[in-house]
């Protein structure tokens, strides 16, 4: 912009995409389309989270899902608005939802009868016990690209093309719904935040390229649960509550929603864990729609996510609906956990 004026300048969310896209020749616009029906359902469910003490959307919605979680009013609502909105801009075959038992089968193109060649897996609204607090939630999304959309023709067919290792992913990020709306994406070269404008209704470019320091001062986990941890977990927070002499404490947050810590993580620095232990012995988060996303975004901004074992990412998904334990954050706090989980391995 002339200077003077480059206040005014603001990149939208829509046009950092499409400037994104131009950059790769052979993009025909799929993942762009895509990308807008995803931040359109933000929006909306936005909207509805803002609203929802006012029209009275909090509390159950008397349904439960396939994992056997209560289902609140807003985690229908949501559900429902990123189903619809991804499945009209028929540039996705598959949907993956933590709502919904079976992996679903898009619409097809209205113009030429093909299918998607994209798949999403997404947590329409993450941390549901925070909902009714007004504490903050959030969406998480995973995007892949199919490799063979047409042998899409069933849930059967749709849950095993979408099962493919995080390293695979075009797309991730999370909207979190806090005290502004954040968006932050990821296609593959860095990490970008925006916030969403609610006197534009435009999500605008506000943390370019995030780097998560390479080591924090805050864990973050679910603490009550330490004595069904392991030995190397438990260890591990030990190490950080009783440091060697000389080095300080770190300091304990722990939200409860996902989205909001790994939020933190990222712009702090630290670890967020959520383990397995003996009452859940492959952990709480899922893989598709929770860990890899979340992992792949840690690792475009310079972090690392494990389960302890592996890299989050090199995990060949099982079932859509697969749940993993999580260890991630800065580079040199989570390589700290790996010293520990080898040393009892
Ligand atoms: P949800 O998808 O049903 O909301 O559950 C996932 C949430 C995460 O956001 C959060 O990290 C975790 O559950 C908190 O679990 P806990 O209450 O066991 O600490
Ligand atoms: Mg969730």
């Amino acid at each position: 912009p002339p200077s003077g004026l480059e206040g005014l300048d603001s990149v939208t969310l829509t046009r950092f995409v499409l400037q994104g896209q131009r950059k790769h020749q052979e993009a025909s616009g799929d993942l762009t389309l895509l990308l807008s029906a995803v931040q359109l359902a933000c929006k909306v469910t936005e909207t509805c989270v803002r609203r929802a003490g006012i029209a009275k959307l909090y509390g159950l919605a008397g349904s439960g899902n396939v994992q056997g979680e209560d289902q609140k009013k807003l985690d229908v609502i949501a559900n429902d608005t990123f189903k619809v909105n991804i499945n009209s801009s028929e540039k996705c075959g598959v949907m993956v939802s933590e709502e919904d038992d079976l992996a679903i089968v898009c619409q097809k193109s209205s113009i030429d009868g093909s299918t998607g060649k994209y798949a999403i897996a997404f947590d329409p609204l993450d941390g549901s016990s925070n909902i009714d607090a007004n504490v903050s939630i959030g969406t998480i999304f995973s995007i892949f690209k199919l490799n063979d959309p047409e042998s899409v023709v069933d849930p059967e067919s749709a849950g095993r093309a979408i099962m493919q290792p995080g390293r695979e992913m075009v797309a991730a990020g999370y909207a979190m719904y806090g005290s502004a709306t954040n968006l932050v994406i990821s296609v593959g070269n860095g990490v970008h935040g925006f916030t969403l404008d609610p006197s534009l209704g435009e999500f605008v470019l506000t943390h370019p390229d995030i780097k998560i320091p390479s080591r924090g001062k805050i864990y973050s986990v679910n603490e009550g649960n330490a004595k069904n941890w392991d030995k190397a977990t438990t260890e591990y927070i030990q190490s950080l509550k009783y440091p060697e002499e000389g080095k300080s404490t770190y300091s304990l947050r722990y939200i409860g929603s996902m989205v909001a810590d790994v939020h933190r993580t990222l712009f702090y620095g630290g670890v967020f864990i959520y383990p397995a232990d003996k009452k859940s012995p492959t952990g709480k988060l899922r893989l598709l729609y929770e860990a890899a996303p979340m992992a792949f975004l840690m690792e475009q901004a310079g972090g690392k996510a494990t389960t302890g074992k592996e890299n989050i990412l090199d995990i060949m998904p099982s079932s859509i609906h697969q749940r993993v334990p999580v260890y991630m954050g800065s580079a040199d706090d989570v390589a700290d956990f790996e010293a520990l989980a080898a040393k009892y391995a």
